[in-house]
């Protein structure tokens, strides 16, 4: 036998291009693209269904500890099981820096969370919260070498803010090393101010949270995000982008030729600043940051998409249970919305909502759907072209597609650890009906067939988008 599976009949799609054809799978890899390829041993008939490089999650939590009494619902068994069953086959949560701790610790805690349970491969973005001298000359450079090569920072949350000094101290150590700069880019005193007042007013439902954190604040930390990296010249990512003024700010930089880049997510596009203040508490359950908007920003986020500012399309899965302990009560169910812990879950959902909306709404081109979801977060983490396409000697993780299949979202149907989803009731044309990982099925019609633990952890080489402006083209590989 020349391969260990054939993946036959289907129509298989790239960040560039579609066509017919077979994929042969030897030894996990991709071995041959063709019509009328020999036998293989196990076989998949993919006739009248769509063959798809597995999506690339750049922008998930896992069983991250949050500082306080909340707990998130997902480890890395149920996370990547969820994401799996949505056609997802390379996560990146964060290994997250407690302000004291060594960088290098949390990198081994978070490897110990991880062993045993995932299911697909994983990679770790690293949090840096504390940027001591020890961080920045010594840990940062040795962990981006060893394959932790971006990493995140924050311009809001007491825990985890780091200051314009500090911003500009982490970000002279990513050029230097060649690593990817995730920014959460919203002013944290505005959000302060703001809160105070809010409370003041007894404003404190779950609708306030969207009240409290308004476009405003988004757009200037855009900003400011922006002109940092372009006075240190290196190029940064803005993560979950949500509002119109952000977009902007984004497009004016691109505009004057500057590497940034940037990243928007599920609840900018399917949810409102409504959905914050349903009955009672239930608005809590789409307590994100940044909050989701209108009508009129979700189209602009729209447009974004398919027209080039933004390069990945992530969930932001941040998995807290509405009901039991640790979850989005853990304060009470009339806690002001500052206590409610932020993030919504969303890995399962992410793709087949984009491509229910997005590509069979007419509004992208499947091409496009491949290359935010899967080609392009692998490429800015440095995962490209092992992860993130269908090519000879890329890892054969591929989601098998039914486009017709239509499905109603519902709590039920997701393999998460989560007591809700945002996107209950919403109906989908286009479901993942097969993943596979490094070409063993990890997911058929509905039933898992993986065992946990079997995801291998992925070290990221340095990722070609992070280079700086002013540094050298490299060598060619030939
Ligand atoms: N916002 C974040 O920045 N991270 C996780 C969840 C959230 O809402
Ligand atoms: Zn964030
Ligand atoms: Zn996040």
């Amino acid at each position: 036998m020349d391969f260990d599976l054939v993946i036959r009949n289907g129509t298989v799609a790239t960040a560039s291009d579609m066509f017919k054809a077979d994929v042969g799978v030897k030894d996990g890899t991709v071995a041959a693209l063709g019509t009328g390829l020999a036998a293989g041993r196990e076989e998949i008939d993919a006739g009248g269904l769509l063959v798809l490089p597995g999506g690339v999650d750049g922008h998930v939590h896992f069983d991250q500890p949050t500082g306080d009494e909340s707990v998130m619902a997902d480890d890395f068994l149920s996370g990547t099981r969820s994401a799996a069953f949505g056609g997802t086959t390379t996560v990146l949560p964060f290994a997250c820096q407690q302000k004291g701790q060594s960088l290098r610790a949390a990198v081994e805690d978070y490897h110990r969370r991880a062993a045993g349970k995932p299911v697909i491969d994983y990679a770790f973005h690293l949090i840096v919260t504390d940027p001591t001298e020890q961080v920045l000359g010594q840990e940062l450079p040795a962990l981006i070498r060893d394959g932790y090569t971006s990493f995140k920072i924050y311009m809001t949350y007491d825990a985890l803010k780091l200051n314009d000094r500090q911003i500009l101290e982490v970000l002279d150590i990513a050029r230097s090393e060649g690593a990817m700069v995730m920014m959460h880019a919203e002013n944290a005193d505005c959000i302060a101010w703001l809160t105070e007042k809010l409370e003041r007013a007894g404003q404190t439902a779950p609708f306030f949270h969207g009240v409290s954190r308004p476009r405003v604040a988004e757009r200037e930390a855009t900003h400011r995000a922006i002109s940092l990296a372009e006075l240190v010249d290196v190029p940064i990512l803005i993560v979950h982008v949500s509002g119109a003024d952000a977009v902007e700010q984004i497009r004016w930089a691109q505009g004057r030729g500057l590497r940034i880049y940037a990243e928007t997510c599920p609840q900018y596009l399917f949810l409102t600043a409504d959905d914050l203040g349903g009955e009672g508490f239930e608005g809590a359950k789409c307590i994100c940051s940044p909050p989701p908007r209108d009508a009129a920003n979700q189209q602009v986020i729209w447009d974004g998409l398919t027209g080039g500012t933004f390069q990945v399309f992530s969930s932001d899965h941040a998995p807290f249970r509405f009901d039991g302990p640790g979850g989005k009560k853990v304060n009470g169910e009339k806690a002001p919305f500052r206590c409610v812990p932020n993030g919504i879950p969303g890995v399962e959902t992410r793709l087949p909502l984009l491509f229910s909306e997005g590509v069979m709404a007419g509004r992208m081109d499947l091409t496009k759907f491949v290359e935010l979801t899967s080609t392009n977060p692998a490429r800015m983490y440095g995962l490209h072209p092992r992860k993130g396409t269908i090519a000879v000697g890329s890892d054969a993780d591929i989601a098998i597609w039914d486009p017709a299949r239509k499905v109603t979202i519902t709590n039920g149907i997701l393999h998460h650890a989560v007591d809700y989803t945002p996107y209950e009731g919403i109906e989908v044309t286009g479901w993942p009906v097969v993943t596979l990982s490094r070409g063993e099925v990890v997911c058929r019609d509905g039933a898992l067939l993986a065992s946990p633990g079997r995801g291998a952890f992925l070290p990221c080489g340095l990722p070609a988008p992070a280079r700086p402006k002013g540094a050298p083209a490299p060598a060619l590989p030939f």
